[in-house]
């Protein structure tokens, strides 16, 4: 069956053979198959041509025991086609060089459609679905309205946000306008991936967790629920994942999804139970990606905690708590998968 797959299954809650595993950012350059390759092209054409995508999506999964690929590609290209110049700048990371100033630069965004927006992907998401022949299942994934505001305001990478919150304390109509419009195209992206193949999706709303819980509540919250609510008509499992949201787990359990992705901040168990419980929910998570450079036993230590705190429920799927470091020993990675299957391999009845 084709929904037969430990992480589909776990995302619904069902009993799983062994707790499924992928790791947030698998494919990236931790692995030599990914640097050689980006020695020779860039990130933005590697995400634009699918045969270049598929074949990085495909090098973890070769690699390693993991039980779900995501699709390569990145939170920021769709800013393209709304009007934002996006450059990957080698050794710097990503870079807007027309960052929102104004109300005016709100209004002039535009909103494409995925298909006329990242075609390469939206290819690259079919492709790789035929590559893979059914070894385990495609995750398609977008950043969350937020944190593409946040990259929008910004320019890029940010220490203490202060564009971004000014713009939407100060420019509370352009802010408005500026989140409609990212959720229409976040929510015609996430629709598109899954019409191209994607088997779940996953909503990064990896910076959400700078706001205070009245900001997120106020500002950003409910374009979250509109996200959710409109993909999860498509019938396929939606995961949000955040980090440092864990004093705000009881407004992230109103945004309707499958999965709540945790980060290492908290128990596993303890925001499980934040986030309504093992009966209503499933979980992904949560250790910290840096204890990835730990010597194996502690490594060991951290998994079994997590292990011990879900304690063999249903709805657990084993992920770090945020994308994996760059210079992790690729061993570990290895083994890390191994480990998280022996450790809860259940046996046929
Ligand atoms: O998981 C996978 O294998 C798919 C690859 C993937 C994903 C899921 C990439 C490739 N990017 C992303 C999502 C993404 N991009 C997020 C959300 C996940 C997270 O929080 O970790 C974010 C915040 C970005 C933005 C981004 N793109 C950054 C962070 C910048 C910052 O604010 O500090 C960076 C460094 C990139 C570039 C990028 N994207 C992906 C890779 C492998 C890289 C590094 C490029 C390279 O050096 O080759």
């Amino acid at each position: 069956m084709s929904d037969d797959y430990r992480f589909l299954k776990a995302a619904r809650r069902e009993s799983v053979d062994a707790t499924p595993i992928w790791l947030m950012r698998q494919a990236g350059r931790y692995m030599a198959e990914y640097r050689a390759l980006r020695e020779k092209h860039s990130m933005l054409e590697v995400i634009n041509t699918p045969e270049l995508a598929t074949e990085v999506t495909l090098q973890p999964i070769n690699a390693f025991d993991l039980d779900a690929a995501i699709i390569f590609a990145d939170i920021l290209p769709i800013l393209i086609g709304m009007g934002l110049d996006l450059e990957f700048v080698p050794g710097k990371g990503p870079q807007l060089n027309n960052p929102i100033r104004s109300a005016e630069d709100v209004t002039a965004l535009a909103t494409p459609s995925a298909q006329d927006n990242v075609p390469g992907t939206l290819a690259a998401i079919s492709m790789v679905r035929e590559e893979l022949n059914g070894r385990v299942p495609l995750i398609g994934f977008s950043g969350a309205p937020f944190t593409l505001a946040s990259y929008a305001i910004e320019g890029g990478g940010s220490k203490n946000y202060v564009d971004v919150k000014s713009f939407m304390w100060s420019e509370p109509r352009a802010w408005q306008l500026l989140m409609e419009k990212l959720t229409h195209v976040v929510t015609d992206y996430l629709i598109r991936q899954i019409e191209a193949g994607a088997q779940a999706v996953q909503i990064f709303d990896s910076w959400a967790g700078i706001l205070s819980p009245g900001d997120y509540q106020r500002n950003v919250l409910h374009f979250n629920v509109r996200v959710a609510k409109a993909v999860a008509r498509m019938g396929v499992p939606v995961i949000y994942f955040g980090t440092n949201m864990n004093g705000m787990l009881d407004l992230v359990s109103t945004i309707p999804v499958d999965v709540y992705g945790v980060d290492s901040g908290v128990p596993i168990d303890v925001a499980w139970n934040q986030l309504g419980g093992p009966d209503k929910v499933a979980v992904q998570g949560n250790i910290d990606p840096i204890v990835l450079h730990a010597p194996w036993n502690v490594v060991q230590q951290h998994v079994d905690d997590v292990l011990r705190r879900v304690g063999g429920r249903p709805g657990h799927i084993f992920n770090l708590g945020h994308g994996i470091h760059k210079e992790t020993p690729v061993d570990n990675v290895k083994r890390l998968c191994e480990y998280v299957h022996e450790q809860t391999e259940v046996e046929p009845a």
